[in-house]
């Protein structure tokens, strides 16, 4: 599968997360690629996430979403780790701390838990994980985009979602919800293994 032939097909954008897809339907603008949403194919199911690793959760969603859809499907699977929380948020970005909390909530209860931490050891990362299904008969092509930062004591900036208001990014010293979507797409994880996906696409060829 190359740029050629996924321009013809079309590819399936598998999120339920508004956010991630808005981020997507942006990093691919260039591409001149159809963009299909599990709206678009009237596919309402939430797949449920029972791996341990962003790869394991990454490659359930594309699989059962290309079982659904039958057209190339992308997959994330992303989220935080914390290095003073052992990692965590991680596989459990989503849900941490309480499945019904807000965004603004969950960064609540982070930064309780790290309350007692000092600066040096705030350290932490976003990641996301790829995985590109183009048919029953192709392995499962993966890509990966790491950025990383601090946890800040208070919540700054009104962009993005999830746990931007209180990741600072190491190289610019900007909270991730400082960053407008066009900056936040020149730098972050999940743009970073988007890069990846498109040169692979390019080397297919
Ligand atoms: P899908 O599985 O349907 O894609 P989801 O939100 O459940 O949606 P994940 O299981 O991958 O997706 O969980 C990712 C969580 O990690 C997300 O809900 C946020 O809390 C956090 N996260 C991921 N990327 C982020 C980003 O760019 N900025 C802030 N938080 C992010």
């Amino acid at each position: 599968m190359n740029i050629a032939e996924l321009r013809k097909i079309g590819l399936l954008i598998a999120t339920n997360n508004l956010h991630k897809k808005i981020e997507f339907e942006n990093l691919l603008k260039p591409f001149s690629i159809p963009i299909y949403s599990l709206d678009d194919l009237h596919i309402n199911v939430v797949v449920e996430e029972t791996g341990t690793s962003f790869y394991e959760n990454a490659t359930i969603k594309a699989k059962e979403y290309f079982k659904l859809s039958k057209i190339p499907t992308l997959a994330d699977d992303s989220g935080l780790e914390v290095d003073a929380l052992n990692k965590e948020p991680g596989v459990k970005s989503a849900r941490y701390g309480n499945i019904k909390f807000t965004d603004q909530e969950r960064n609540e209860y982070l930064l309780e838990k790290m309350k007692n931490v000092a600066d040096y050891l705030r350290t932490a990362r976003f990641i996301c994980v790829l995985a590109f299904m183009i048919s029953e008969h192709t392995p499962i092509r993966y890509y990966q985009g790491v950025v990383e930062g601090k946890i800040l004591r208070v919540p700054r900036g009104n962009f993005g979602f999830g746990y931007d208001p209180i990741f600072e990014d190491i190289k610019t010293k900007k909270s991730f919800a400082e960053y407008t979507i066009e900056e936040k797409n020149q730098i972050s994880h999940r743009a970073k293994a988007i890069q990846e996906f498109i040169r692979d696409l390019q080397r297919l060829f």
